[in-house]
């Protein structure tokens, strides 16, 4: 095995225990050079008798994050030694072995802990195997340990979810041996003393007991449970078949499995999206260009604007992060429905034992109501959700600018309009901003940081890192109509309409999105939002297929009948009704009916969205590709083991895409346009993401 130059691990003694301690920031991954130093280490341990334990501990922020995912797909994954060397070495040293955990032990991370023989934790401590939100599963013998310390029902909820488990719960089921309140590392020292002549040595790898009482109904039971939440994903069910496998083959042969079905998930394209999606995510946090040394103004206080669905749930995010928000309406009705369902919303969280009951009291008491307009003068930055109206907007503004405070962040929650515009109607367009919030805004993981042209670098960089503050993915887009994610939207809304005209059914086309692994498609999307969202509202002027819909009460779920029919239980079925709609529009327009594969509907709603994708970049409209897939996995449901519309694109291979659109041009016209940026990156045989 190849030594590295450096090491990031170093050891040193107190009294005859031997502290190994990591420092590899920022989340000390087990890359190369760290597999070497602790083996290194062990070994010397072994050959000092003055040594009788170690401790394996980390610096910085965490114990060990997992594996380095940076070396996936390149040889130095591969450089001796590999984790599964590095696991079993510990296990085997001769001499009792102590974890001593902070922050997250994760993936490769927890592995390395499950090795040992022991392990103490601090109470904020976190473990989990997240491999499987990587497309993987733990690959250093964790599905085969884990069900041994932790018990087989907690194994396989943290193997096939990937949610990590908080330091105490890790205790309760026997995966910690003892929390740590203060000084870990002192502390667990004295843990290794007390150990230090226990004989045999505790292997999770020979452990039985556990295994033994598992009921092997837990496996059926857990699949049935979670099936919804798993379609479409391959490592969900290797996960469970690795745990299951932990019960039913002794250990030896078991790793053999999970190391068979890790390689099996690794070569596979659904692991290489949901690795780039992981980098994806992180650098969509990045702003490109922003002046050096750009500093974020202070937020102490948040003002919302309007208490209806989208101001409560805005409202909610911050509350929930600890900052006051004053929440104006015009009417002491409005501003009573508005915090009641704010309220109630969070009362449903602390039913389901997501919140305490504390934990609500504190967050309904940093929320101001009010029906005065000037209390907003006191907060840093103010956030309007009013009607989706430029003329509304620029009056909101315009009062705005008169009362807030100098440097107060002004934010529009427009999902559509021009930024530009609204700031450009004031005296202070540099504080203007969009903070696009997708509903449900309290849930939703996505905002929109819109970049108006004269938006200062500072305000943009505040609303980017407020956003991550109330737990949001925020992704900078340009000023054009629906940003990245609803721009996007648009064509394939066009495109699914006229297949109706053509001849395909709602059902077909949204049968065909939801086998993609879209959570719904585009009618059942829009029985959900309602069909009459955008709609003109004179039920006499009918021009389209939507028009007649809404004309006749076909407003969506919200009516029990839209694009479908829906029983008590919102349950869809296909409607005749709207079918004779379709027809009849299809022949007064005189659109011949044909019968339409799945193919074109492909080709004419996913590759014309990667086409607007491909738009967008090369507008700059978006910073980077990867921001663009973000904004759809994150936005709209796009399934992450795709990556995104525009690394899926790259898997499809783009000549293909452009293929396909050529096949679909004469029908799409006069909507559709090719990129140029497409037809270029296909012509040169490149990717638009790495
Ligand atoms: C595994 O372990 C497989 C094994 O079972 C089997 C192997 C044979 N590698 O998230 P942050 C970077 S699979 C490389 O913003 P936070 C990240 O890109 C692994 N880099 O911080 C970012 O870089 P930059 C299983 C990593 O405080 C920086 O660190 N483990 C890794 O919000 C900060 O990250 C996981 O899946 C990594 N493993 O959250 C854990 N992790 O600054 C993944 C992070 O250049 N990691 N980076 O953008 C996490 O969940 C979070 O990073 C963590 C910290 C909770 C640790």
């Amino acid at each position: 095995m190849e030594k590295p130059t450096t090491s990031p691990i170093s050891t040193t003694k107190h009294g005859d225990v031997l502290i190994v301690l990591s420092n590899n920031p920022p989340v000390n991954a087990l890359g190369h050079a760290v597999r070497h130093g602790l083996v290194a280490a062990i070994e010397e341990a072994e050959a000092d008798n003055s040594v009788s334990a170690v401790v394996i501990a980390c610096e910085g922020q965490t114990f060990f994050a997992g594996a380095d995912v940076s070396e996936f797909g390149t040889p130095k994954a591969f450089e001796q030694p590999m984790l599964p060397q590095v696991v079993d070495r510990i296990e085997s040293c001769t001499k009792p072995v102590v974890a001593a955990i902070h922050g997250t032990a994760l993936g490769g991370g927890l592995e390395v802990a499950l090795a040992c023989h022991y392990r103490v934790a601090v109470p904020s401590a976190k473990l989990g195997t997240p491999e499987v939100k990587l497309g993987l599963l733990p690959g250093a013998g964790g599905t085969q340990r884990l069900p041994r310390v932790a018990g087989v029902r907690q194994a396989l909820e943290m193997c096939a979810t990937g949610n990590p488990i908080g330091a105490k719960q890790a205790f309760d089921c026997g995966l910690i041996d003892r929390l740590i309140e203060d000084e870990l590392i002192p502390h667990a020292v004295g843990y290794a003393e007390e150990v230090r002549d226990v004989r045999p040595l505790p292997k999770s790898s020979e452990r039985q007991y556990k295994l033994n009482e598992c009921d092997p109904t837990v496996f059926e039971e857990f699949r049935a449970a979670n099936a919804k939440r798993f379609r479409g994903f391959d490592a969900p069910e290797a996960n469970v078949r690795a745990v299951k496998v932990a019960c039913e083959k002794p250990y030896a042969e078991g790793v053999l499995e999970e190391r068979k079905l890790f390689m099996e998930l690794m070569s596979g394209t659904q692991a290489k999206a949901q690795q780039y999606f992981f980098f994806a995510e992180r650098k969509a946090a990045k702003i490109d260009g922003l002046p050096e040394g750009t500093q974020p103004r202070d937020i102490k206080r948040v003002g919302v604007l309007g208490a209806g669905t989208m101001g409560g749930g805005i409202s909610m995010n911050f509350l929930s992060a600890g900052i006051p928000v004053t929440i104006v309406e015009m009417s002491q009705e409005a501003l009573d429905r508005g915090t009641g369902v704010m309220l109630r919303n969070y009362e449903a969280s602390a039913a389901k034992g997501k919140l305490t009951a504390e934990q609500v009291g504190k967050a309904m008491g940093l929320l101001e109501p009010t029906l005065d307009f000037e209390a907003l003068g006191q907060c840093d930055l103010i956030i309007e959700a009013v009607y989706e109206n430029m003329d509304v907007k620029k009056e909101v503004f315009g009062r705005l600018d008169k009362i807030a405070k100098p440097g107060a962040i002004l934010a529009s929650n427009t999902s559509y309009l021009n930024v530009n515009e609204i700031a450009a109607s004031i005296s202070r367009p540099g504080d203007v901003v969009g903070m696009h919030f997708f509903s449900p805004a309290n849930v939703m993981k996505l905002l929109e940081v819109v970049r108006g042209d004269k938006t200062e670098p500072d305000v943009l960089l505040t609303a980017m890192q407020i956003g991550k503050k109330i737990r949001k993915v925020p992704v900078v887009a340009g000023v054009c109509h629906g940003f990245i994610g609803n721009r996007m939207l648009m064509p394939r809304q066009v495109e699914a309409t006229k297949l109706l005209l053509e001849g395909a059914s709602p059902q077909q086309v949204d049968r065909v999105h939801v086998e993609f692994g879209m959570p719904m498609g585009p009618f059942q999307m829009a029985d959900l939002a309602g069909v009459d969202i955008g709609w003109h509202r004179d039920p006499n002027r009918v021009e389209n297929v939507r028009d007649a819909l809404c004309a006749i009460d076909r407003w969506g779920q919200k009516k029990g009948a839209g694009f479908y029919d829906y029983d008590e239980k919102r349950r869809p079925s296909p409607s005749p009704v709207v079918q004779q709609i379709i027809e009849d529009f299809a022949e007064k327009q005189g659109v011949e009916r044909r019968e339409i594969s799945d193919q074109e509907i492909v080709e004419r709603t996913l590759y014309t969205m990667v086409n607007e994708g491909a738009k967008i970049l090369e507008e700059g409209t978006a910073q980077r590709a990867s921001d663009i897939d973000v904004v759809w996995v994150y936005g709209y449901g796009w399934p992450v083991y795709r990556g995104g519309p525009m690394f899926w694109a790259d898997t499809e291979g783009l000549d293909k895409i452009v293929e396909g659109l050529k096949r679909q041009e004469e029908r799409m016209k006069p909507e559709f346009s090719f990129s140029q940026l497409l037809l270029d990156k296909a012509g040169k045989g490149e990717r638009f993401t790495r």
